[in-house]
């Protein structure tokens, strides 16, 4: 009797081992404005980071460093119809930038990468 309640307890604890690699859905970078090394015109910018799954928007975050290092913290729209969106805008002038994001996946991961893109001159 008490072998088969061991057996039992370790089952449950295998299959919520299994459920939680089942469920883990780390944000992962799909798509982005400005694209990773891509360069864009200088102004007012939205930019958008695409995820593979929903992200708590509230909870992650986007910081710019502009081309004298200086970093500022973007205000990420809060947006239920865009789940799996981190958005925002900056104003952009001519050099080199980093985007550093961290997105925190509804699983509790958290995930972050860095974004350098070129701004040009505007036409
Ligand atoms: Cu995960």
């Amino acid at each position: 009797m008490r072998r088969c309640r061991r057996f039992v307890i370790l089952s449950l604890a295998v299959a919520a081992a299994v459920a939680s690699v089942g469920a883990s859905a780390h944000a992962v970078l799909l798509d982005s404005t400005p694209k990773a090394h891509g360069a864009l015109p200088a102004g007012h910018t939205q930019v958008v980071l695409k995820y593979n799954s929903k992200i708590d928007q509230a909870r992650s975050r986007l910081v710019l460093v502009a081309p004298d290092h200086s970093e500022t913290t973007l205000a990420i729209t809060a947006d239920g119809d865009k789940p799996n969106e981190l958005d925002s805008t900056a104003d952009l002038k001519p050099g080199n930038y980093t985007l550093h994001w961290q997105a925190l996946a509804l699983d509790g991961h958290l995930t972050r990468g860095d974004l350098p893109f070129t701004v040009t001159a505007a036409p």
